[in-house]
């Protein structure tokens, strides 16, 4: 039998009423029963599953195409899913073994892994191997193609601060990670900001520089650094009496920079210069949230070697 008499069987069938379908269910398997005497199954081979010729064309497709995403790669298939998922999944990389260059430390992905137990919300993890990104990582954040990124409900939301003010917006359980007050708001942004974009790299500047240079780094990084000294005095936290934004942002100089600082053997943040941030770092560091998820200072340290230690 020709494809062309079953397409036309299937057109009958789905324009048929509800009430005439079994009938003309029964009736088409019949013919193709018939049928299949006289034919070779070869000739129709695609077409004698009935359950299949019934389903809407356009299913059919789809299921197609996915088997065939599944096949072709694995990590494709993965990435189709992890987009049409109704929940939360963290594209990041917490794991991986941090390289020498410290632009591929986990510094950004802590603070949105951090904000999400803060918060209480569950979602799923996925790793992404930063030396073969995946298809999901580039299709996300086709910008920069870095992690972390944050799927929620299949949409993509990437850059580490952006995210963290999604998830406070998004989830009113937990604390407030942002204060309330559009002000004060406001002003955990500025911080943020100037931590990121002002504070880190004058603290790599100094980290990588030698001799003279380096004490002229050191002291434009300490300049800074009084301003948020300031900022913590006669406070818990940057906002307040609990760990929020520019805390969690702060991560990186609380734990990253001090390292850092020690491997290259400057004495950046002094209990006599910063007295607040040292309470600051030394209380937040011990809170159970943050001490339970930074990553084990020695591997880290022995990460970061490579690139920072001098030798000779
Ligand atoms: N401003 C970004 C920085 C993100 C970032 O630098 N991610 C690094 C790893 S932590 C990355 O994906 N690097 C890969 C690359 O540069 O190709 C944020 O805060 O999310």
């Amino acid at each position: 039998m020709s494809s062309a008499v079953w397409r036309r069987n299937a057109d009958v069938y789905k324009s048929s009423s509800e009430e005439k379908r079994p009938a003309l269910r029964n009736q088409i398997w019949t013919n193709q029963l018939r049928r299949e005497k006289q034919f070779e199954h070869k000739h129709h081979g695609d077409y004698i599953v009935q359950t299949d010729l019934l389903r809407p064309v356009h299913i059919r497709a789809e299921e197609q195409a996915e088997k065939g995403v599944r096949k072709k790669s694995e990590k494709e298939y993965k990435c189709r899913k992890a987009q049409r998922k109704q929940r939360v999944v963290l594209v990041a990389s917490l794991h991986t073994q941090v390289t020498a260059d410290v632009q591929a430390a986990r510094v950004p992905s802590l603070r949105v892994e951090m904000a999400l137990k803060l918060k209480g919300i569950e979602y799923e993890y996925i790793e992404e191997d930063m030396n073969n990104k995946s298809t999901l990582l580039l299709e996300s954040n086709p910008v920069h193609k870095k992690v972390p990124v944050l799927l929620h409900n299949g949409k993509p939301i990437a850059e580490s601060l952006v995210i963290l003010e999604y998830i406070n917006e998004t989830w009113e359980n937990g604390p407030s990670i942002l204060p309330r007050s559009p002000y004060d708001r406001a002003m955990a942004r500025f911080w943020a900001n100037f931590l990121d974009d002002t504070c880190l790299p004058a603290c790599m500047k100094a980290f990588l520089s030698e001799g003279e240079e380096q004490v002229k780094a050191k002291e434009e990084v300490q300049e800074l650094l009084k301003f948020l000294d300031n900022e913590l005095n006669g406070k818990k936290f940057f906002g307040g009496e609990r760990i929020g934004f520019v805390d969690i942002a702060g991560n990186v100089l609380a734990y990253w920079c001090v390292i850092i600082a020690e491997l290259v053997g400057i004495e950046l943040i002094t209990d006599d210069k910063f007295p607040h941030l040292c309470t600051w770092m030394e209380v937040y560091l011990n809170s159970s949230l943050i001490k339970e998820h930074m990553p084990d200072r020695e591997k880290l340290a022995d990460s970061l070697r490579a690139r920072f230690q001098k030798t000779g």
